[in-house]
């Protein structure tokens, strides 16, 4: 059990989501945001740090006297360059060094479905280690984040997991997300698994429940440890209530949906 976790981005929607479910009695979660965060409930083991993850000493301070590091923090949507730049892609090489600094040796990264949007869902199921095929700058970022992470384990020999999430919402909220859906239960077991496996080095594992209409692999993730036990199918009459969208349409063609449209085109 991994005693002391720094998570980054604690007050987004899969740092709450992750709050309660990767509690545990013997274990204290140090909960790090720039936005402000609910205050820790009775007998609750949590440490509240307000801190940006573009603060190289805070980041330090941050990583002292911790296991293990969940990097969940940057802008979750897609944001002119010059943000990205900053808060993804600058806030991720500061979080991987101060965790280096600190003799952190394992780092959880969140990644996106977003790094290989662009790829076409009729060339079937995307498969782990997917080259990257970024579908906006935010996709562009994780792309980055996967390859900081990918030479500190090769460097400094950490270990360092990347996960491609696909939609971590409490329930799915569209058709594509019938495909895409990782349950929060099951991203707490993937985030076990990333902690607890063996001396995994790199790896670049989907973030996905087992959906009857997945689009990801779960080879490598399982190869962790990740066993899912959620399927966004008990949804599917609720959100096809309207009827099934056409298999043509933009959300539905590629791996990244909406996002490979023009509207998402933020070139500035
Ligand atoms: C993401 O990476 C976003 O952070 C999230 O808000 C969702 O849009 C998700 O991808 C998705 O593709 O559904």
């Amino acid at each position: 059990m991994t005693a002391r976790i720094l998570i980054t981005g604690a007050a987004g929607i899969v740092g709450t989501l992750m709050r309660t479910r990767l509690a545990a009695p013997d274990r204290t979660l140090r909960l790090l945001d720039i936005a402000p965060l609910p205050a820790a409930e009775d007998g609750e083991r949590v440490e509240l740090v307000t801190a940006s993850v573009t603060d190289q000493a805070a980041m330090d301070e941050a990583c002292a006297g911790v296991d293990a590091v969940i990097h969940l923090g940057g802008h979750s949507l897609e944001r002119p360059w010059a943000e990205i730049l900053d808060v993804n892609i600058n806030g991720t090489h500061v979080v991987l060094e101060a965790a280096r600094r600190a003799g952190v040796s394992r780092v959880v990264l969140a990644s996106s479905n977003h790094a290989v949007g662009y790829y076409e869902r009729s060339a079937g199921e995307a498969g782990d280690y997917l080259f990257p095929k970024p579908d906006t700058y935010y996709g562009v970022s994780k792309v980055a984040l996967e390859a900081l992470g990918s030479l500190y384990a090769s460097r400094y020999g950490m270990d360092v997991i990347a996960i491609r999430i696909g939609s971590c919402f409490e329930k799915p909220r569209d058709a594509r997300m019938l495909s895409t859906w990782l349950s929060p239960d099951d991203g707490a077991r993937l985030f076990e698994a990333c902690l607890s496996a063996p001396s995994p080095g790199f790896r670049v594992v989907w973030g996905v429940s087992d959906n009857t209409r997945r689009w990801f692999s779960l080879a490598e993730a399982e190869a962790l440890g990740y066993k899912s036990s959620d399927d966004s199918e008990v949804f599917a009459s609720e959100i096809l209530a309207g009827g099934s969208p056409d298999p043509d349409s933009p959300a539905l063609t590629h791996l990244g949906g909406v996002w490979c449209t023009p509207e998402f085109d933020t070139a500035v």
